[in-house]
Order: structure tokens, then sequence, then C-alpha cells
């Protein structure tokens, strides 16, 4: 069977790559859909021998569509109740719905009995979050997690295809000794920019009153909903750092239970999804450089934290457009096929 599929978004970094994986994965569509805003509409976008010319998205462009797949931004919440009166189920990875109580939030290798509770919407979690989670849940089937606290080193990529060419105008201006100019991170939206090549900033998304970022209490809020444990302690502190692509994370955990470094590694290594790159005999671990345009989560750098009783270090990177955000939305879609869900 094949799906009528449309993607609002194309032409962003979440979009292309839903296209790259469409093929990739041979994923079954029947008729495909591009469309973006007014601003892109007309491009012509070569895709698997064929032409698609992206159309701007109106409420009436999901008729006949099965299979919405969003890839974020505010267009998320003007084309969404269209979308599912036409009968689409809408995998959405905006942050728009993500903690709406009638909306499940979905890590396929994770969660996957959310998807049924669906009313048409489906959303696909915030990048750290899903990295985070493909870590936590293996260990969390073995030994409840008391405390999780988590620093991110996000890649540029995180804010858009603007804030990757950002990254590459300030390392060409700094080698060819022109002034740097920066207009995009932090955020664009937002009142001060910062350099971020051979920088880090402390700041991804907005401040929240509480003095956190909201990108750090998206990795709270829906790690929570996730694991369907509001219990969990969980501290967060995120990152931008100057690498294109994969999003890395140093984990320490506080775990209600004992479990020696062989049964994590066994638990971590027999999750779909994961690949354990932990040798530091031969100085092997995870980078960035070399996660990149893969699906798994890579996991490393495995060992007891002694400082505190049932104590647990992790450094896990995986590439956030891949799994953290076109991959993962498909993958719901996969899951939703294979089991007679459209
Ligand atoms: C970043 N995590 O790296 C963000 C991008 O909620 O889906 C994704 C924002 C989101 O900047």
């Amino acid at each position: 069977k094949k799906y009528n599929v449309a993607i609002l978004g194309a032409t962003g970094a979440v979009g292309q790559e839903f296209l790259s994986l469409i093929e990739e994965r041979n994923f079954p569509f029947a008729n495909l859909k591009l469309l973006a805003s007014k601003r892109s509409a007309g491009k012509v976008i070569k895709f698997m021998g064929k032409d698609y010319v992206v159309e701007e998205a109106t409420n009436e462009s999901f008729k006949d569509v099965q299979i919405a797949l969003f890839a974020g931004g505010s267009a998320s919440t003007v084309f969404a109740p269209a979308a599912v009166k036409s009968g689409a189920v809408v995998i959405d990875n905006s942050s728009a719905f993500r903690m709406d109580p009638e909306v499940p939030l979905v890590v396929p290798e994770v969660n996957p009995e959310a998807i049924k509770n669906h009313k048409g919407i489906i959303a696909n979690p915030n990048c750290s979050t899903i990295i985070m989670t493909m870590a936590l849940k293996p260990i969390y089937d073995k030994v409840k997690i008391k405390r999780v606290v988590v620093s991110t080193y996000q890649a540029v990529s995180g804010g858009g295809k603007e804030a990757i060419d950002e990254l590459e105008q300030q390392v060409k201006a700094i080698a060819e000794n022109r002034p740097v100019e920066a207009k995009i991170l932090p955020g664009a939206s937002l009142a001060k920019h910062y350099q971020i090549a051979f920088n880090l900033i402390p700041q991804i998304d907005v401040f929240k009153d509480n003095g956190y970022t909201k990108e750090e209490m998206k990795m709270i809020d829906e790690t929570h909903k996730i694991l369907d444990d509001y219990g969990m302690g969980i501290t967060a502190t995120t990152i931008r750092v100057p690498v294109y692509r994969s999003h890395a994370e140093s984990i320490n955990l506080e775990l209600e239970d004992d479990l020696s470094i062989d049964e994590v590694k066994s638990a971590l290594s027999n999750f779909e999804g994961v690949i354990v790159k932990d040798n530091p005999d031969e100085m092997e671990y995870p980078m960035p450089l070399y996660t990149s345009n893969q699906d798994e989560v890579f996991i490393g750098r495995i060992r007891k934290d002694y400082s505190i009783k049932n104590g647990l270090n992790l450094w896990v990177v995986g590439d956030q457009i891949r799994k953290g955000a076109a991959l993962n939305a498909l993958q719901i879609a996969e899951y939703m096929i294979k089991h007679n869900m459209f």
C-alpha cells in the first residue's frame, strides 16, 4: 500500500532531510506534495528523478493527504487544524502541541504505545530530548532513574539553515581577516547576536521567568511526558557550539539501585537505534563529526559517578536533524503503517 504524503516546510533543513530519508528508506508514498510559505512557493525541487514545484501551503493543501509531515515552526499551528480536518495524520516537529495532553509525544523506540491515542496530531519531540531519551530508556527499563543532570553541546544546524551559513561565513571572515558579522545566533528574533565561530553560547531559545531557557525546559518537560515519570528530577543546561551537525550531551544519572557498567552497556547495546562506542583503550568515543548523517544515537564514556550512590555518567551524540527530527517523525509514520494505523 502507498500513501499520499505532504511535507510542510519542504525547503528547510528538516524538510530536506525528510526527502533524503523518504528516498533512502524507500518510504511508500504515492503522491508527494511539497509545501512551504509564500516566499518559497514556485521553487523546483528535484527528487527521485522528478521535478516537484513547491506549493504555498493553504488550508486546502491537505485534501487527499494521509500523512502530513510538518517540519516545524509557526506554520504548524496555522495548518494543523485544517490538515486534521481533511483526514490527514499530522506528525509535527514544532513545539506547539508537544505538551498538549491530547497529543502523543513519541520516540518510536521509547514509547510507541502512546501513538494509538492520537486524535490527528502526533508530536515529534525536541531534538535534544529525543537523543537523551534514547539513552535513558534502556537504563530506565532496568532501574528507575531518580535524577538527571544534562549539559548539551548543540550544533548550529539546530538553529536552521541560516545558522549553518552564519558559522561558515564567520569562519571564512576570520580566516580572511575580515570583520565578523553575527545576525542569527543565539536566535534570529532575539535582541542581541553573538559570534559562534570559536565561541560557545549558553543560550538556546528565549529565557523563561525561572532562569532556564525554553530549550532547557523542553528537555525537562518533554522527557517527563515521554517516560511518563513526572517525579524524575531533571536539570538541563543547553549550549550552542560551533559544530555544524549532531548534538552531544553529557548526562549524569542518579539511579534508584545499582547497575553494573556491564549491565548498562548491554542494556544500551541491545536497544534499537543505539550504538555503544566506548573503548578508552583505543581512544574510541562518539564525536559529532562522525555521527552526522547517521541514524543511530551513539553512547560512550560510560562510567560510574563515584561521588554519589548509584551514579552514572554517559556521553551521548546523535544527528539531531535525522534522529532528532526528520527520521524520528518518519519512524512514527512507518510504525503506524506497520501496525495498520492509517
Ligand atoms: C536547537 N533544539 O538545536 C533546537 C531546535 O523544539 O524542535 C529544535 C527546536 C524544537 O536549536
